[in-house]
């Protein structure tokens, strides 16, 4: 837990609870924290890896809204040493504490989480969400707060005016003190130094551990149940709160072409679908191969994809899938254990783990989540309204498929 690289003791709480609305139907049967990734992971993995390459080692996990994939991930992925008791990623239910049955916001999820913090005793808790597609040095933001001696910090990044509703929206002074924070305001004020964008929170925050005590302990008598909307705005009159500019976060290992301070919020289908497109192509703005700074997932031990013919460009494939002769795949991720049959012809897709993709069919702007057969000479994102009937369309024009019944797949 006391990493070399940092003298203070700090735990981590990562909020992984989120239901993801926007994201339906991916999930409609997983929380979002919990949606597959790029060829082989998972959104949670993001944060978790941040948080164990910088030293963080201690995680609790706090769940709630479908968790049960979720769960299931990081019982696969995510044992770090059973002879390290300090080193660990767990999950902790809802159930834990008596009074609630359920989370009812994030600052009552930790609320619930308060025994693990005084059964530890860290100098420093690290609250951190579980949303977001990004690399973070967390010690860097660690060494601000000392620095700062601040008793509260939190993350921050300049993003759009146009975006900003949807976030808490910082305003600080000179020194990075926060001197404003509203969550997600209507009008949200700019930056002094940029009209055209506002400075957001990305809800990840660090607390000495007696402020937090109390702040939770406060917000549960007060029946506050959120950090963006109570537990921050409360603190800022009596604590010192700092804003830590990730635009000044560095990452070894990146590559030039890359972009740095990479930070996606996945939380619509079109998010989602662009996101997959950073980390494309020739020059992808988000590499996830640094050896300096690994993206872990699960430690599957299936062979690697084959490749039987076809013609194919700009694509990933997860291990073990069988890719026939005559296909045509173009700017396309592929997950693990995926079949794509003779003359199917996919352009601009994500087709998950356990999917089948019959003969000839012809598949463009489409997501297949796990767990599907897609019959043979199937066509999906040709015919709009023939789409709309059956499945979600996306406003940017995505066709999800929503998952299977497991095993509805035949691989053979
Ligand atoms: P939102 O992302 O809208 O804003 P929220 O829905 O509370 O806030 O989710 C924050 C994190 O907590 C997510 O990782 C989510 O999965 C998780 N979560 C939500 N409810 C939970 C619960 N009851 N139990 C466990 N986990 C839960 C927040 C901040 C904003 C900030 C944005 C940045 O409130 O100020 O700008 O994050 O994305």
């Amino acid at each position: 837990m006391r990493d070399r690289r940092h003298p203070d003791k700090i735990i981590a709480f990562v909020l992984a609870g989120g239901e993801g609305k926007r994201l339906n139907p991916l999930s409609a049967e997983r929380c979002k924290p919990a949606v597959p990734f790029g060829a082989r992971y998972r959104i949670v993995d993001f944060v978790l890896s941040n948080l164990i390459n910088s030293g963080i080692n201690s995680v609790y996990l706090l769940v709630q809204y479908k968790s049960q994939e979720l769960i299931e991930h990081i019982r696969k992925a995510w044992v770090i040493s059973p002879l390290l008791p300090s080193q660990f990623v767990t999950v902790v239910p809802p159930e834990m504490h008596k009074e609630t049955l359920q989370f009812k916001g994030t600052a009552d999820a930790v609320y619930q989480g308060l025994r693990l913090i005084e059964s530890h005793q860290p100098d420093i808790v690290a609250v951190f969400g579980a949303d977001h597609i990004y690399r973070m040095d967390i010690n860097q933001m660690v060494l601000f707060h000392r620095e700062h001696q601040a008793d509260v910090t939190v993350a921050a990044l300049p993003i759009p005016i146009e975006q900003a509703s949807s976030f808490g929206i910082i305003g600080t002074d000179a020194d990075g003190r926060i001197c404003e924070f509203q969550e997600k305001p209507s009008a949200p004020k700019p930056m002094p130094s940029d009209p055209g964008r506002a400075y957001a929170s990305m809800g990840n925050y660090l607390f000495n551990t007696e402020v937090l005590i109390e702040a939770l302990r406060e917000a549960h008598r007060l029946g506050e149940t959120d950090f963006g909307r109570h537990v921050l705005p409360r603190l800022m009159a009596s604590q010192r709160l700092y804003a830590y500019d990730f635009s000044t976060n560095e990452i070894p290992g990146i590559k030039p072409y890359e972009e740095v301070g990479y930070w996606r919020d996945v939380g619509t289908i079109d998010a989602y679908f662009g996101a997959h497109r950073d980390v494309m192509g020739e020059n992808p703005r988000f590499d996830a191969f640094n050896p300096q700074w690994p993206i872990f997932s699960s430690n599957y031990q299936g062979p690697v994809a084959r490749i039987l013919g076809g013609e194919i460009e700009n694509s990933l494939f997860g291990a073990a899938c069988v890719i026939h002769k005559n296909t045509r795949i173009h700017n396309c991720m592929v997950r693990r254990e995926t079949v794509i049959e003779e003359g199917a012809e996919l352009e601009d897709c994500i087709i998950m783990d356990y999917v089948r993709i019959g003969r000839n069919a012809r598949l463009r702007h489409v997501i297949i989540d796990r767990h599907n057969t897609i019959e043979p000479n199937t066509q999906l994102g040709y015919d709009r309204e023939a789409d709309n009937e059956k499945y979600v369309v996306s406003p940017g024009g995505i066709v999800v498929v929503p998952m299977g019944k497991i095993n509805s797949f035949a691989r053979d």
